[in-house]
């Protein structure tokens, strides 16, 4: 009974105080079997869900009544509930209370843990709607995250303004049930070419949550500067990421690690893990220019901020490189709580293979001392690293023997092929951002690969999963980045999560479309597509 009569003064707080209530004040049912029809299909939705089973006859309409109920005791599963209140808030003017009370309330939106189809896992979901209540459940608080995305792209696009609407909010009737295909879906930010500041990565993990990507990789440390705050090296922040040391001598900057913690905790809430990337022993110049002593000859190379690669290496046979290695791994893997970190790998053309098979039995070991799994771009293959080192994959043709040989041995790939999961490469040579040394990628490259086949040798089973990385040498700020990753994102995202079983060129074309008022309403730059007709 107390729960009632609270939950009564809480509508009647809304109904006295609230902007949006008197849009919806003829407190609605309506929607349903006459009349009403829903704009939205409950397969609309991006990455696709693995099973979508319509109910015309359920639609669930959002009123200022409805109330978020989450699992009583679960502070996580009210987390995402609170989430999900602040998401459907600006826009409805709804004051969607957010309770945990064990019985259920009318028109409420349940997100409750366990009891749901055993296929799930640990990060699928169970969507219900019904007339009276939409209900998700899952195995994991990550689980009702993905369910409550999912909801949130059943809604009208109108429900990412961030102004009161003047309009009813109704979801498509039906059963969901969905979990993904692979583990692993990731973004990738190169913060080393240009900075971006924490707030920038930030709105960049807010779309990449949208679409359940849930790792992003920071490429923190590049020739042209060091972005992450090493108390024990501290030149490499203040020098090395100091002013001017982004591509073309623009901008500078770095994280401390007060913004680096930070940043992990916003993931975190999101159900995003960050994988902290330091490249080496090649893309080092911004280490090597500011500590002279790391150089074979004691001598420091001038900074550079030009986009060239391949000419900077370590010194392999200096003690003194394992000791600076040793500490900034250290460091690194203090400060990340997630299971991985990437030491790069790539392109050591100023290192012989023997130094770099040298340097890496060295290092390697290093990442697991500190307890964290070594990632590195593909080249770390041929060093035949432990079997649980991750390999991602960024070439650019079906064949890779090292790669294949890998897999064959029992490593787990991440793939990232470059002519597809770049989100760097340009669209088409109008594009006026971007490189294309992998070719140009419209959305239907990005969308049109299967990651469980696409490199000879390598098979589902052996995919981790994949992962969209953007590097930045010509990308500035916060805009460019969104021009370049919208609408290509979304594709690579889908490919992680959803079965191949449902991928379709022509459906994620029109849920695609969907998605273009939505990040016109939320501020999202994005590149117009000729490919899609947008709404
Ligand atoms: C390559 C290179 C990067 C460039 C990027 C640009 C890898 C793994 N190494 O990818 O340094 O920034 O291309 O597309």
């Amino acid at each position: 009974m107390r729960q009632r009569r609270s939950l009564a003064a809480v509508v009647t707080a809304a109904a006295l105080c609230l902007p949006g209530f008197a849009a919806a004040a003829e407190p609605g049912e309506q929607a349903g079997p006459t009349g009403h029809q829903p704009e939205r299909q409950l397969t609309d939705v991006i990455p696709a869900p693995v099973e979508a089973e319509p109910d015309p006859r359920a639609d669930y309409r959002l009123t200022p009544f409805t109330v978020i109920r989450t699992q009583p005791g679960s502070a996580e599963a009210r987390q995402v509930g609170t989430y999900l209140a602040e998401t459907l808030r600006p826009a409805t003017g709804y004051h969607l209370p957010v309770v945990s009370w064990h019985r259920p309330v009318p028109r409420e939106i349940s997100l409750l843990l366990g009891k749901a189809d055993p296929r799930i896992g640990d990060e699928g979901y169970q969507l219900d709607v019904a007339r009276h209540r939409v209900t998700i459940r899952a195995n994991t608080a990550a689980g009702l995250f993905a369910g409550t995305q999912t909801l949130r792209q059943l809604l009208p696009a109108e429900i990412e303004a961030d102004r009161t609407q003047r309009r009813s909010w109704t979801v498509p009737g039906g059963r969901i049930v969905d979990y993904p295909r692979f583990p692993y879906r990731g973004a990738m930010l190169d913060l080393a070419r240009h900075f971006h500041t924490p707030d920038e990565v930030k709105a960049y993990i807010d779309e990449l949550a949208q679409y359940k990507v849930n790792h992003l990789h920071l490429h923190l440390t590049d020739d042209q500067g060091w972005r992450i705050q090493i108390d024990s090296w501290p030149r490499l922040t203040t020098v090395g990421g100091g002013p001017g040391t982004g591509v073309d001598g623009v901008g500078g900057g770095y994280l401390t690690k007060a913004e680096y913690a930070d940043l992990v905790s916003y993931a975190q809430s999101r159900f995003i893990t960050i994988v902290p990337e330091i490249d080496m022993p090649g893309h080092t110049n911004s280490a090597l220019s500011t500590y002279a002593e790391l150089n074979c000859d004691g001598v420091a190379p001038p900074p550079r901020t030009d986009i060239e690669v391949g000419y900077s290496s370590l010194c392999i046979d200096k003690e003194l490189t394992y000791t600076f290695v040793e500490d900034v791994i250290r460091e690194v893997a203090a400060m990340t709580p997630g299971p991985y970190l990437h030491i790069g790998g790539d392109e050591a053309h100023a290192t012989t293979d023997e130094d770099y098979q040298k340097f890496m039995d060295r290092v390697l070991p290093m990442v697991y001392k500190y307890g964290k799994r070594p990632f590195g771009w593909n080249e770390i293959a041929k060093v035949s690293p432990p079997t649980s080192a991750v390999p991602q994959y960024w070439g650019t043709t079906n064949t890779n023997a090292e790669l294949a040989e890998a897999a064959a041995r029992g490593h787990k790939i991440l793939m990232s092929p470059a002519n597809k999961a770049y989100l760097d490469m340009k669209y088409d040579e109008s594009t006026p951002l971007g490189l294309s040394w992998a070719g140009y990628t419209e959305i239907d490259d990005a969308y049109d690969w299967n990651p469980g086949n696409h490199v000879d040798g390598v098979g589902e089973d052996s995919v981790l999963g994949v992962e969209a990385p953007l590097w930045s040498e010509t990308l500035r700020d916060l805009d460019d980045i969104e021009y370049m990753a919208f609408p290509r994102l979304p594709a690579i995202a889908e490919l992680g999560w959803s079965p191949w079983s449902t991928h379709d060129w022509a459906s994620f074309r029109e849920r695609l479309a969907e998605q273009g008022p939505r990040w016109e309403l939320r501020g999202v730059d994005f590149y117009r597509s000729p490919l899609v007709d947008w709404k």
